[in-house]
């Protein structure tokens, strides 16, 4: 028998989704925990002693796997089914790229235009639009999903930017991303959203967007504090 394999998130989390939709792929039955972030539980907190965040995977009894695209790498490479990174290094190599790049220079990038105002946000709205762009440069022509036909490892890395960045855009009253300047993101966050089991394990939008309004002031604190460490 299979070791059981459960999953450690909270509701309206993209990197939870991250995790959650690798699992889907591969086809690995797994029970969500869903996590009260203002109340860690005591098994979070022991499987994710350095950063006590979500998501966290939890298989058979050994010690949790934490980081989302970690845990998408470990769930590609301890189950079988579908791979979801390239198998030739090179190509394995650049997605890991990529993926590192939406974490870190585009996230911030975005969330800065989201959430400040003024020079500061025209400067990042062009940065967070550039990097879009570069980003919308590794589809692959005529294919669907970045990883080919079908959803993978770096469909999985931008998630946040084909369902989450429009609910923000909204609350902010931003536009990101356009029709007119990334067509083809466009289209393909339009993919991913449709695709069927990315579909399973996207929050009801309503409800994402009900939880997230309320938090603006946060975001807005968060994006200063970013902006006094530039
Ligand atoms: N880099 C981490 C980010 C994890 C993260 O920020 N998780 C949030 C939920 S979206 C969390 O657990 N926040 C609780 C906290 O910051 O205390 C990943 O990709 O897994």
């Amino acid at each position: 028998m299979s070791e059981p394999v459960k999953l450690i998130g909270c509701f309206g989390s993209p990197v939870v989704h991250r995790a959650e939709v690798a699992l889907r792929l591969k086809g690995v039955p797994y029970d969500l925990i869903t996590e009260d972030l203002n109340n860690k539980s005591e098994l979070l907190l022991k499987s994710n002693p350095v950063h006590q965040k979500v998501p966290v995977l939890l298989h058979g009894d050994r010690p949790g796997v934490c980081e989302s695209l970690v845990i998408v790498e470990y769930v590609d490479e301890a189950f079988d089914g579908p791979p979801l990174l390239p198998s030739a290094p090179l190509a394995r190599a650049n997605v890991r790229f990529w993926a590192s790049f939406v974490d870190k220079e585009c996230r911030e990038s975005m969330w800065m235009a989201l959430w400040t105002d003024g020079e500061a946000q025209a400067a990042s709205t062009r940065e967070a639009k550039a990097n879009l762009t570069l980003i919308e440069g590794q589809l692959p022509e005529g294919k669907r999903f970045f990883g080919g036909d079908t959803v993978g490892y770096l469909d999985i890395a931008v998630s946040g930017i084909a369902y989450w960045m429009r609910v923000f855009e909204e609350i902010a009253g931003v536009r990101l991303m356009t029709e007119e300047e990334h067509p083809l993101l466009c289209r393909w966050a339009r993919e991913y959203t449709a695709d069927e089991t990315a579909r399973e394990c996207l929050p009801d939008r309503d409800r994402l967007l009900a939880a997230l309004t309320p938090m603006r002031d946060r975001f807005v604190s968060i994006a200063k504090a970013m902006a006094v460490k530039k």
